[in-house]
């Protein structure tokens, strides 16, 4: 079937007609300009800067340029018939140091995006921090002080005061475990630590600056709606051996359990902490109250499965680094990622929406009555650009499209689920990995910074434009 004869079929698989179609970016992807207008340094400006830390040393300081192209970058948005377009403020923009006085040139540049994309009749979802802490901020502890949950709590308030009025989703911190774990256990993002004990401790400050930016948040206004948002996967063990399944309850407690329960219970999970022995000394009074403030919205940003065993020394890690790295699974070291034999992405991570379906179920049945969003959700191949320029990026498309067919069938099974982002609009930097790894509906000829939108695009548009998907695919 040809694009065009895509875009002319009416829906059978018609998703909610208030349903967000969207796609994400995050600022120190995209922006650039990172010495501009006032911003201050974050902790992924010095990282970048170490050597064998990022793939062929690459750093974002002119990233996609969005910065200064944010206007096209909107239109094109539009072009596309996006109704929604999720994207995160840079702390350091805002506030330089972390902390102190606002840094207004900054907060006009959200200003002026928030306008642009709301007078093209695109909804903005902003998300408070995708992982650029404020360098001054690691400087004195970084996450894993107290402190700097509170400094998040009062950068929230700023942003809030300013745009609140126009923006009406919110999310706190994007995908705790990759800041605490990969930031602070592993030292494959920045700033790099490798002290299991500590990343615990930014775990749990990453979730108490979510609670306190929304108490502070909500104190402002009640008009706006909140979310937490936490990176999921499916688990699987490789076999029913017990050494297997208790692989898999490890993983799920330190990947999902962990965060779902404190964000949505009110306390951590009993097995988790018992794994974590001494190091489960995080927790002081009053704590999980705030951690467990109730939401407007759960974001849930999905990708893969996890198939695990309990025999060390198994096949590589599925989240393996490209640069020499530690372990993130704190106290679970030992249990090895096994490949399954799915088809993989450019990322090895193995293709599997059924791991979706799973995640959505067991949220509307465990965790019930918040309603879901996808908030990240697409993959990385080795795109090729034509001689006439198009990318007919035919894998990215099927994930996609497989994706959101879960996403139908999930809403037909009665989860509450209320929207769709595609990670990513455009391609970016791909953290350690550099540009190597491109992830956008748009292609970016990064000598150039000319978009061009793939084959998904075309095709995610026109699906976006009929509010649903074709039938079985053909
Ligand atoms: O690019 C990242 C994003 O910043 C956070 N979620 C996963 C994406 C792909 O690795």
């Amino acid at each position: 079937m040809t694009t065009q004869e895509t875009h002319t079929q009416s829906p059978i698989l018609v998703f909610p007609t208030d349903f967000a179609w969207g796609a994400a970016t995050s600022a120190y992807q995209i922006e650039g300009a990172v010495s501009e207008d006032g911003r201050g340094a974050s902790i992924w400006d010095t990282f970048v800067r170490q050597p064998g830390r990022v793939v062929n040393g690459e750093n974002a300081d002119v990233a996609i340029d969005h910065y200064h192209r944010y206007r096209d970058d909107v239109a094109l948005m539009a072009d596309l018939g996006l109704g929604a377009y999720r994207f995160s403020v840079s702390w350091p923009r805002i506030q330089p140091d972390g902390s102190g006085a606002v840094n207004v040139k900054g907060l006009d540049f959200y200003s002026r995006l928030v306008d642009e994309l709301l007078a093209k009749g695109i909804d903005p979802w902003v998300t408070l921090y995708h992982w650029d802490l404020p360098q001054a901020l690691e400087d004195a502890g970084g996450w894993p002080s107290r402190d700097t949950a509170q400094r998040f709590a009062d950068y929230a308030a700023i942003v809030h005061d300013a745009l609140g009025d126009r923006v009406r989703n919110w999310s706190t911190v994007n995908e705790p475990w990759c800041a605490a774990f990969l930031g602070y256990a592993s030292g494959e993002h920045a700033p790099g630590r490798r002290e299991p004990a500590k990343a615990m401790h930014a775990a749990h400050n990453l979730l108490r600056a979510h609670g306190l930016a929304v108490q502070a948040m909500r104190a402002q206004r009640q008009d706006t709606r909140i979310g937490g948002c936490v990176n999921l996967y499916a688990i699987s063990p490789q076999t029913g051996s017990e050494a297997d399944v208790d692989a898999a309850r490890r993983i799920d407690g330190l990947q999902n359990r962990f965060f779902l329960d404190a964000l949505l219970k009110g306390a951590y999970p009993e097995d988790v902490l018992q794994d974590l022995g001494p190091m489960a000394d995080f927790v002081r009074d009053g704590d999980m109250d705030v951690i467990s403030v109730p939401l407007d919205m759960l974001l849930i940003n999905y990708y893969s499965r996890f198939t695990v065993s309990g025999v060390p020394g198994g096949a590589a890690s599925a989240a393996a680094a490209p640069t020499d790295s530690g372990s993130p699974w704190v106290g679970s070291e030992h249990v090895s990622f096994v490949n399954a034999g799915r088809p993989v992405t450019a990322m090895g991570w193995e293709i599997d929406d059924s791991g979706l379906y799973e995640i959505l179920l067991r949220l509307a049945r465990e965790y019930p009555r918040v309603p879901l969003v996808i908030s990240e959700n697409g993959a990385a191949f080795d795109d090729v650009v034509t001689e006439a320029g198009a990318v007919l990026d035919h894998e990215r498309l099927a994930y996609i499209e497989a994706h959101l067919r879960t996403c139908h069938a999930a809403i037909e099974a009665g989860v509450p689920l209320q929207g769709y982002f595609a990670w990513s609009l455009m391609d970016n930097f791909e953290w350690a990995w550099g540009y190597g790894k491109r992830f956008g509906l748009v292609h970016v000829d990064y000598g150039t910074q000319r978009r061009v939108p793939k084959e998904s695009a075309l095709w995610y548009s026109g699906t976006i434009r009929r509010g649903g998907l074709n039938g079985p695919a053909e």
